[in-house]
Parts: structure tokens; sequence; C-alpha cells
């Protein structure tokens, strides 16, 4: 198998309004919640093209999802829009006031996958949490997860709650690329060795455009975070903290880049920077001067190999030799304590 290029057919589908083009347009196109309501109704099918980790295109297909467009989808289209799919990502409004009407319709889709694509992944999104009572959305949101894998059929889904308006959609997508990395084993065994060697408590895996997680390393101390939503979190607020710096430099949120950010408690060290072209990494590590400073120069150091096995090139190893116990003063840490592009 090519692990270089990967190509992948991603439908997007639910009832119109049930909210896909507005994940898709703060996934990947930099939108914030409040502008997409802005977006109109798509009309038949929207294509765009995501580019993923590098060696990963997202051919994604937003499939208007008025009556009449349905219509056609799974009738004379059936097999131009139901052919060669890797993902069906089907969206549920959750405030939708014909759910049976709605299972129907879904059940018809995925009868044509089946028809078309029996190997596809399916997800199903519970979309507009924020528009439930906090303390009924577990619980309506996996009633609701019931009925859909009922009429599921064929395929073992998954399903998540979501909102444009909190880091649930992160989680959402995160855990829809998760399943599309090709080489994701390669890049997990990475940051594992990698995390052990820095002795890190946590490593989280962004990637660079839309920062959602790919994969993430916790300790036996990182793992007593009681913090359960932090990798989403992150995600959210990293997208808003673009979005800040683009207005503050007057460039767009895609262009608006940094190389680290971190801090340093008497509890721990974090830090969180730019990793290869694709990824940023996010570093938790013990407290003190050593202990951050061999992070971040063995996160230097592990750059290239990662790059490379991310990529498809080898697996990555050996992890260069550790710093670790050395107390690094390194020449080659410029004033942010990490290197910029031209260092590589
Ligand atoms: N409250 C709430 N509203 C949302 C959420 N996501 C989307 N919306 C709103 O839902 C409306 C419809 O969203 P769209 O993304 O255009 O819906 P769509 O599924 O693409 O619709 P079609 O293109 O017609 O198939 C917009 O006004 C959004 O602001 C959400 O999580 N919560
Ligand atoms: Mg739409």
């Amino acid at each position: 198998m090519d692990l270089r290029k990967k190509k992948k057919k991603v439908l997007l589908m639910g009832k119109s309004g049930s909210g896909k083009s507005s994940m898709r347009s703060i996934i990947f196109s930099n939108y914030v919640a409040k502008d997409v309501r802005r977006l109109g109704a798509t009309i038949d099918v929207e294509h765009s093209h995501v580019k993923f980790m590098g060696n990963l295109t997202l051919n994604l297909w937003d499939c208007g999802g008025q009556d009449a467009f349905m219509e056609t989808y799974l009738g004379g289209q059936r097999s131009n829009i139901f052919s060669d799919v890797a993902v069906l990502i089907y969206v549920f409004d959750i405030e939708s006031r014909d759910v049976e009407r709605d299972l129907d319709t879904y059940n018809s889709v995925i009868e044509a996958l089946h028809q078309h694509s029996p190997g596809a992944h399916v997800f199903c999104l519970i979309h507009k949490l924020d528009l439930i009572q906090a303390e009924h959305r577990q619980r309506i949101y996996e009633e609701r997860s019931v009925l859909i894998r009922h009429r599921s059929k064929y395929f073992d889904i998954d399903t998540f709650g979501s909102s444009i308006w909190d880091q649930s959609l992160y989680k959402a997508w995160a855990g829809i690329v998760h399943k599309l990395i090709p080489n994701l084993y390669v890049i997990e065994r990475f940051l594992n060795a990698f995390a052990k060697k820095i002795d890190a408590e946590e490593v989280i895996l962004f990637e660079r455009s839309t920062f959602l997680t790919i994969t993430s390393f916790a300790s036996e101390i990182g793992s007593l975070n009681p913090i359960y939503d932090r990798h989403e979190r992150l995600s959210n607020i990293m997208k808003a903290f673009k979005h800040c710096a683009a207005r503050n430099t007057h460039t767009t949120p895609a262009s608006a880049g940094f190389h680290v950010m971190h801090t340093k408690t008497p509890q721990f060290n974090v830090f969180l920077g730019q990793f290869t072209d694709n990824t940023y990494i996010f570093v938790v590590v013990p407290p003190g001067e050593a202990s951050y400073n061999c992070a971040v120069l063995n996160t230097m150091l592990a750059r290239q190999g990662f790059a490379k096995a991310s990529s498809g090139h080898g697996d990555g190893f050996p992890i260069p030799a550790s710093s670790v116990g050395q107390s690094v003063n390194s020449p080659v840490l410029n004033a942010t304590g990490f290197p910029t592009r031209s260092d590589d």
C-alpha cells in the first residue's frame, strides 16, 4: 500500500439545515461559529478537497439536504454519489420534529451505501446539542444514538454529540479523521516512544491547519488529569487564538501561525510548538529548567524522523539519542526556546 498518497471520498449528508456546511466551514475553512449563519442552503453537491497531514486528501462531498436533492441522490445519481465512499458522515439535527422521517431517509442512505460502498465507515453526528438543556443532553444523545444504531443495519457506526458552539465539534471531527489517517500506527508508535524518552506527562499531536488531535500519549501521572475534554478544548482555544492573531496582524487565520508558546509553573512545564510542516506538538513535562530544555531539544531532534515516518518513508526510528538528564543550554535554541523554520 502506498502510504504517501491517499485520497478519500467523504460524503457529508443529512437533512437541510442540520448543520453540515457550518461544521465543514469551521473545521476546514477557518470560519467562526457566529459567521456560519451567513451560509446559504447548499445546492446539489459542493465538492472540496482538503489536505490533511500532507499525504491525505479528503475529497469532501457536501450534499445539500433538501428533499428534492435527496431524491436524486437516491435515484438517478445513486451510483455516482455512493460509489468509492471511504466515509459517510450523517448529521442529525437534534431539534428536528420528525425523527421517524429523518431515520427513514437515513435508512435509505445506508441501503444505497451498502450497495455501492459496503466497506465505508459511517459516523453519525447528533448535532446542535447546545439547544438541549445541559442536564438532559447526555440522556437525549444516548436515546437518539440507540435509534440510529437500530437503523444502521450493515454498518458498525460511531456516533458523536456535537455543537458548533463548543469543543464537542472538535472531538467529533478528530474522531473521524483519526480513522482516516493511513499510517496512524507508525505515528502513534513514534509518539509513544518519544514521549517516554523525554519523560513527558502528556504529549498531544495536532494537525496544523485544523488543530484537530491526531493522537496523544499520557503517562500514569498525565492520566490523572481530571479535565477529560482537554484535547478538544485546546483545539477550540488554538483556533480562536489563530483568529485573534490574524485580526491583529492583518493576515488570514489560515496563515496566522506561531512557533511556540510555553508556560513554566512549579508543578509542570508546558510548550506547544510547530513540530513538522503539518503538525503542532503539545508537551507537558515535570517542572524545572533542565527538564524543559531537554524536552525542547529532543523535540527538535525528533522532528526530521517524525516527518519521514508520517509521510510514509521508513518508520522514523530510531529516535535520536536522548539528552534527558543533561542540563541543556544549546546554542541551537533561539530566544523563544524553539527553532524557527529556517533552523531546519
Ligand atoms: N444552535 C445551533 N445551530 C447550528 C449549529 N450548527 C449549525 N447551526 C445553524 O444551522 C443553520 C443551518 O446550517 P447549515 O450548515 O447551512 O445546514 P446544512 O446542513 O448545510 O443545510 P443544507 O445545505 O440545506 O443541506 C445555520 O443557521 C447554522 O447557524 C449548532 O451546533 N447549534
Ligand atoms: Mg449546506
